[in-house]
């Protein structure tokens, strides 16, 4: 915080956030607050799912149904599914058998007590670190499945002063969230524009320890500007974060199990998680760490999970942090059809296609925010997100305006598109990880391709832009000259 909020001023001028990273509660209790501002409600239909649409070309309009049978007829279709709406459950044999209490962590119990429980977590992405550290401390046993390394940030949490705040609202606020496109990620800070090795040994190594300090993502999305493009400059960074890491561990085995020699990947090819006490809880008598490369996951028992080495780790509760079908999941999931009849499940089958990250060609008149192909994750999500409505908006203007019911992109639009985002993503070093979500290496069967536009948000706001610069400008900044050509 402040910067992961919405930048209306009706909204942040009157809600203070009590933590830089305020928690799940906290957040809750924001929505409830911006619901209540703008009676979001009334326009809202809970609980219900949906799981088709489909294009009627006759009409111009989308048929929703959802699992309850009832349909709904509309011009426009807004897909905001989010890019975790879909959790993913690995096919371990004999899941079903398990007797204890199983959650995934999308589905995390409001209310639960670990205390005295022997618990297992499988995966260490961000939902691992998070449940391990926070439930280390309590339960009578953790045993933690691991299979890659996180290469862990520090979050640097601290308390927000509401009176310091108060003063940065008045001082502070509006330049930022104004400078919100101009950086990489759509936060305040940037990627420094200079090369590793421009930098001397010295100047390296206090730009580290500055950024280090200052937590967050600062040591990954504020670093060198070729710190995912050149593995020499990724090694430095690299060396520097294990040291960092070590320095918490004090047995060498775990220090390699945890933080290796050799990275099992180039840093910050895969999201780094931000952490507070993950590494010292390893250190702790009722932690166990299993590395699952060497002793693989068998099998889940009624007892508990068994490894290759023949081991019954008997557990009360088992936690899987094991992710989702990311970015495209949510999408995928509905039965959506457009002009030809063909779902998108289908036609995404062999990788994805967009115009923007924001639309598809043969489905008229339908958008998504924050989904495939836009800088969704790569970026501070409101950031994209407001971009992306504004979009649409001015969109959706323009065709009321001049009696337009439909519209949609070209598929040599939406070609040129994609193939920007592919050859982005292949500029850099994220197909390195064997594994990963960015890339939809995490899901057995899923086409491995960059999934977000790694360009950062300027230049992708830049091609945004350039592509309804015959629209009335909805925004506060100078537009660029002519068309961007892609
Ligand atoms: P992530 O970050 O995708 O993490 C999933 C974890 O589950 C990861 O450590 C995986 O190992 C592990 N996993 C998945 N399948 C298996 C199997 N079969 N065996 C062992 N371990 C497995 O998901 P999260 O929910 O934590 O976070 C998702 C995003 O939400 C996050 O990036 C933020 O943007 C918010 P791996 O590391 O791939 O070897």
């Amino acid at each position: 915080m402040p910067l992961y909020q919405f930048s209306d001023p009706e909204i942040w001028q009157g809600w203070t956030f009590t933590e830089k990273y305020p928690d799940g509660r906290e957040i809750q209790a924001y929505f409830q607050y911006v619901d209540k501002k703008f009676d979001i409600s009334r326009d809202v239909l809970f609980n219900s799912r949906v799981v088709s649409a489909h294009w009627d070309d006759s009409t111009d309009r989308w048929n929703l149904t959802t699992e309850d049978g009832e349909v709904f007829r509309g011009q426009f279709l807004s897909l905001c599914t989010g890019i975790g709406s879909k959790y993913y459950i690995p096919e371990f044999k004999g899941l079903s058998t398990f007797k204890g209490e199983m959650y995934h962590t999308a589905r995390w119990p409001e209310t639960h007590d670990y205390k005295g429980k022997r618990v297992g977590v499988i995966g260490t992405g961000a939902t691992g670190v998070q449940v391990i550290q926070e439930i280390a401390p309590v339960v009578a046993h953790l045993t933690v499945f691991q299979r890659t390394p996180n290469m862990t940030l520090p979050m640097r949490q601290r308390k927000l002063d509401p009176d310091e705040e108060d003063k940065l609202k008045k001082e502070l606020y509006a330049v930022s969230f104004g400078r919100r496109h101009q950086t990489f990620t759509g936060l305040h800070f940037d990627i420094n524009p200079k090369l590793m090795f421009d930098a001397t040994p010295e100047e390296r190594t206090l730009f580290f320890e500055e950024h280090w300090e200052k937590g967050g993502f600062h040591f990954w999305m504020g670093s060198y500007a070729d710190l995912l493009l050149n593995p020499k400059a990724n090694d430095e960074a690299y060396g520097f974060w294990r040291k960092k890491v070590r320095e918490r561990i004090p047995d060498p085995e775990l220090q390699e199990k945890l933080a290796p020699i050799q990275p099992p990947h180039p840093f910050g090819v895969r999201r780094p998680s931000l952490e507070q006490s993950y590494y010292e809880v390893y250190s702790q008598p009722n932690v166990q760490l299993v590395d699952v490369n060497k002793t693989a996951i068998e099998e889940i028992t009624p007892k508990g999970l068994k490894t290759s080495d023949g081991v019954e780790h008997e557990l009360d509760v088992l936690i899987l942090a094991t992710g989702f079908d990311m970015v495209t999941g949510g999408i995928t999931s509905i039965d959506i059809r457009g002009q030809d009849g063909i779902s998108i499940k289908e036609k995404w089958a062999d990788g994805v296609k967009s115009y923007l990250g924001v639309a598809s060609a043969t489905y008229p008149n339908m958008f998504w925010i924050y989904g495939p192909q836009s800088p969704s994750s790569f970026s501070n999500g409101p950031s994209t997100i407001e971009l992306t409505s504004d979009w649409i908006i001015q969109c959706i203007k323009h065709m009321k305006e001049n009696n337009i019911s439909s519209i949609v992109p070209t598929e040599e639009a939406q070609h040129a598109y994609s193939e920007l985002v592919d050859q982005l993503g292949a500029a850099a070093l994220w197909s390195e990880a064997k594994t990963s979500w960015y890339m939809g290496k995490n899901i057995k069967g899923k086409k491995a391709q960059m999934l977000q536009f790694s360009g950062g948000i300027p230049a992708w706001f830049i091609i945004l832009i350039s592509s309804v610069s015959l629209l009335p400008p909805p925004f506060p900044r100078p537009f660029p000259a002519g068309r961007v050509s892609l």
